[in-house]
């Protein structure tokens, strides 16, 4: 048994040696030869060294470790040769292949751009910014007192109604219910709040953002809009000064020759208040065009004021807010505005 074994391993090291020439000298230029090359060592069915990894049993057991070794080392090579002659075969194919003709014009890529909501948002926050506004964000999330108590919304205004506004918690809290705010306005009790900390007015702010309502979704109303306000705080601001600047806004958007006019109007916030509209032109329309609102405005109520710590008989304040896709739809001509919410890249791509 012992020299039987002895004459296997000498017999399987002598198979080994015998294949060393092939394997360090098998000339590899061709995929043919390359393929060929790997069948013959490693194929499964029938390859050399696979057959003498086979014959590792009838090897003695102190002998058998060298002899492994020896497999080894020469699958190794095996495998070596084989990468290095695929990636000299891939090299020299892509070295004869054509270089790149410089002279082809280039691929357009396809660009982006921004929503018309983006745009009209930022075209309306810049007009105000020129005239020495802040850009002021907040929390979509609100608590009941920022959006409505804050704001001068009696407890039983039908806005805090289930029907109107996405609440989110319903919990008799310190600032009552958590819910989708459903205008920019708490975002100026805030800013008026953090202020009023350790300073006083002026304050001059312009807020875009996202609001929501529990609307039934139409042509003309969706559950989520964007809005930008603006408030000014100071001593002797006056409604002068509300329609001086709305008037200029009006000019930059809707050119120098726009017609606009003050209705009074009511809101919770301010009193007075007053409804905006400019004179839409419209040669099919009989009269060649017809007013059409395009924002809300007022005189800060002093109680709003005063809940915020501003003392209302020395400050008084302006404030107006308007709904951006109201404004976008008119400047763009969209009829619809559920379509700035489907995200039809034909639709889009128009706005680039
Ligand atoms: C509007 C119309 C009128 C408004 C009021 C305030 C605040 F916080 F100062 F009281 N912010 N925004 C306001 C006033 C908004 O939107 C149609």
């Amino acid at each position: 048994m012992e020299s039987s074994s002895h004459t296997g391993a000498d017999a399987a090291v002598q198979a080994l040696e015998d294949l060393k020439t092939d394997i360090e000298g098998a000339v590899l230029d061709t995929v043919d030869a390359i393929d060929e090359y790997r069948i013959r060592y490693l194929s499964r069915k029938q390859g050399r060294i696979t057959a003498l990894m086979k014959r590792i049993p009838d090897v003695a057991p102190e002998d058998r470790r060298a002899f492994g070794q020896a497999i080894n080392s020469a699958k190794d090579t095996v495998e070596r040769r084989l990468e290095e002659a695929t990636a000299a075969l891939t090299t020299a194919a892509s070295a004869t292949s054509a270089p790149a003709d410089v002279t082809l014009p280039g691929r357009e890529q396809p660009q982006g751009s921004l929503h018309p909501i983006t745009q009209a948002a930022r075209l309306i926050t810049r007009v105000f910014e020129n005239y020495g506004f802040d850009v002021a964000e907040g929390p979509e999330i609100e608590d009941d007192w920022h959006n409505f108590t804050a704001l001068n919304f009696p407890p039983d205004h039908p806005a805090r109604d289930m029907q109107d506004t996405f609440f989110i918690e319903d919990a008799e809290q310190e600032h009552g219910g958590i819910l989708l705010r459903t205008h920019t306005s708490p975002v100026q009790i805030r800013v008026m709040e953090d202020i009023m900390k350790d300073g006083e007015p002026p304050i001059r702010v312009i807020v875009p953002g996202r609001v929501y309502r529990n609307e039934a979704i139409s042509y003309k109303s969706y559950c989520l809009f964007h809005q930008v306000e603006g408030l000014y705080v100071d001593e002797g601001v006056t409604m002068a000064d509300l329609k001086q600047i709305l008037h200029a806004f009006a000019r930059t958007l809707f050119g120098e020759d726009v017609r606009m006019r003050f209705r009074p109007s009511f809101f919770p916030f301010t009193e007075p208040s007053a409804e905006v509209d400019i004179w839409w032109k419209d040669e099919n329309l009989p009269g060649g065009g017809r007013w059409m609102e395009i924002l809300g405005c007022g005189m800060v109520d002093p109680n709003v004021l005063e809940g915020v710590g501003i003392d209302s008989e020395k400050y008084t304040g302006y404030a107006f807010g308007m709904g951006i896709e109201r404004i976008a739809m008119l400047r763009y001509g969209i009829d619809d505005i559920r379509i700035l919410y489907e995200n039809d890249v034909r639709f889009l791509e128009q706005f680039s």
